[in-house]
């Protein structure tokens, strides 16, 4: 059965919280990962998504071990309602362009920092899509699939008046939060000035 918010049992749920969730709700966007252990950068796609209340599920299907099922997945989704795909991978990151190749739906792709190049192999493999199947490719690690996140949310947002309010309001916390922030010191830096020494 596929995962909705993470509902999945290849994916641990220790990982992530269901406080948010509202499994009565069809998915607006799939997250999709190579591997169970893309997890750790995907959720924060999924904390983001839960965030604005966006309803989304998220599945294991990888380029390479699983080909047939990224067919499947790519060929069903706009069909069961999905309206972005996230997807996220690492190494030679091939399942967004992949699912991108297979799915008229918009494709957010988060390169995941593998343990050899630190990422700069997924990002050059999802990012360097020809001309005619674009991917949307985001920074490396979880910034780059919390970003994915909003972005849904903001392609999301053009036909919805109630998650564009909670879009800018979260913009607006954030430059706010922002221009509070004062930088603090750590002590070292203090016992370096030159007139305590
Ligand atoms: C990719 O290979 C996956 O997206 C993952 O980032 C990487 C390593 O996969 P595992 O060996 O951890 O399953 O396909």
């Amino acid at each position: 059965m596929r995962a909705w918010f993470a509902l999945s049992g290849r994916i641990p749920l220790g990982l992530y919280s269901l406080s948010r969730a509202s499994p009565s709700v069809a998915p607006l966007v799939g997250i999709v990962m190579g591997s169970r252990s893309d997890w750790a950068t995907l959720k924060r796609a999924a904390e983001v998504l839960a965030e604005f209340g966006v309803a989304h599920e998220c599945e294991i299907v990888s380029a390479h071990r699983t080909p047939a099922k990224l067919a499947e997945y790519a060929a069903a989704a706009a069909d069961r309602g999905l309206k972005v795909v996230i997807a996220g991978a690492g190494g030679a990151a091939h399942l967004p362009g992949m699912m991108a190749a297979q799915t008229h739906l918009p494709v957010f792709g988060v390169p995941v920092e593998g343990s050899m190049l630190r990422g700069v192999d997924s990002l050059l493999s999802i990012v360097q899509m020809p001309a005619g199947v674009p991917v949307g490719t985001l920074a490396i690690g979880p910034a780059g699939a919390a970003n994915a996140a909003l972005l849904a949310v903001a392609v999301l947002a053009l036909d919805d008046a109630a998650l564009r309010a909670k879009l800018l309001d979260y913009r607006r916390r954030q430059t706010e939060k922002v221009l509070q922030d004062r930088p603090e010191p750590e002590p070292s830096e203090w016992s370096d000035r030159p007139s305590e020494k």
